[in-house]
């Protein structure tokens, strides 16, 4: 009967496109709600496509599971309208907490206060609600241009002309572009001819036909700094197209099995990432509301440092998954970010 209840639920959820990740158990010597269980949790996404934001979710749904949490998923679909009214569900299905999860600050505001006005505790990852009982969770993305730009510099030297990929609006990425703003600034011999990107269900195709365009009429093109995984595959796949891999030097952001392939792939142009594990970024973000809704103090910032891996580490080392790298860089698989003893570790 229970297993009936349990699926039939299950297929009601999914019908409304929410994913249930976990049943709610108790937790035995934790805090309040979650030593009896019943812990309900939305963890809504502006983007759920691209290997990031799947490691993302699959992180949240690892320290939901371990902590006796119900995560309620809503899908991302670049749709702004479809965040607000997902926020408006999870008010209504009576969560305790909601993981907000990128998406534009100017949509989300004010049915964000309303889950506060109702004593929900909201954490915010990569998006800026700007208000102070909301927890803002980033990937220290000065640091992770900063370590990335390093790289070109020591690859390239500090005169090339450069492409670049950004798209303004996305707080990831406006604070990455502020890192490229300064590196430019610093050394005038680094020379922006173009600049491209699109944020999209098909954010690599869309950024690979840009590309093309930019580097037919920029042959001189030599370096581009790319900051997001998804545009990084974009600008590899219109230089293999065009035939100028060879050329090209490729600094991005993020890091997944497939971006180590592609990265490691003889002749590939894409040499350096500087990443986080999202996984653990998503881990971060569920026990930052589950502290909060255990009433304990949460930082208003709250960072997970990135890594510089470049294409000569992961060959040397012979890394092909994500797996290996973290057997290989240990501090990858773990964030003492918003933890704290009651909290089990999470298993991914
Ligand atoms: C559209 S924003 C994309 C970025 O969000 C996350 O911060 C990832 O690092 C990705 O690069």
């Amino acid at each position: 009967m229970y297993k009936l209840y349990r699926l039939t639920a299950a297929t009601a959820f999914s019908a409304l496109g929410l994913v249930p990740s976990a049943f709610a158990e108790g937790l035995p010597g934790a805090p309040a709600p979650f030593d009896k269980g019943g812990v309900k949790l939305a963890l809504i996404s502006y983007i759920s496509a691209g290997d990031f934001f799947q490691a993302y979710q699959a992180g949240a749904e690892a320290q939901a599971k371990a902590l006796g949490v119900d995560l309620r998923v809503f899908p991302g679909r670049q749709d702004a309208a479809e965040q607000r009214e997902q926020i408006l569900q999870a008010i209504n299905l009576g969560v305790q907490g909601i993981v907000v999860d990128h998406g534009l600050p100017e949509s989300l505001t004010d049915v964000v206060q309303q889950a506060l006005d109702k004593g929900i505790k909201v954490v915010a990852f990569d998006v800026n609600l700007d208000n102070p009982k909301i927890p803002q969770i980033e990937q220290s993305d000065h640091k992770l241009a900063e370590i990335a730009l390093k790289q070109a510099i020591k690859d390239n030297g500090s005169s090339f002309n450069a492409g670049y990929v950004y798209v303004a609006g996305f707080a990831p990425l406006d604070r990455r572009n502020e890192i490229w703003d300064k590196v430019k600034a610093a050394n005038p011999g680094i020379v922006e001819k173009a600049r491209f990107g699109n944020v999209s269900d098909t954010t690599a195709t869309s950024t690979a036909d840009q590309a093309k365009a930019v580097f037919q009429a920029n042959p001189d093109i030599s370096v581009v700094f790319a900051p997001y995984d998804e545009f990084a595959r974009g600008v590899k796949l219109a230089a293999a197209d065009l035939g100028i891999s060879s050329k090209l030097k490729i600094y991005s952001a993020d890091i997944s099995t497939a971006d180590i392939q592609e990265i490691v792939e003889e002749g590939s142009p894409w040499v350096a990432t500087a990443a986080t594990n999202p996984a653990v970024v998503g881990a971060v973000s569920i026990r930052a509301a589950a502290l909060q809704i255990a009433g304990e103090t949460v930082p208003q910032k709250i960072v997970v440092d990135p890594v510089l891996v470049t294409q000569l580490q992961l060959r040397d080392a012979g890394v092909t998954t994500i797996e290996e790298l973290a057997k290989k860089i240990p501090t990858f698989s773990t964030s003492a970010a918003a933890t704290a003893s009651w909290i089990p570790a999470a298993a991914f």
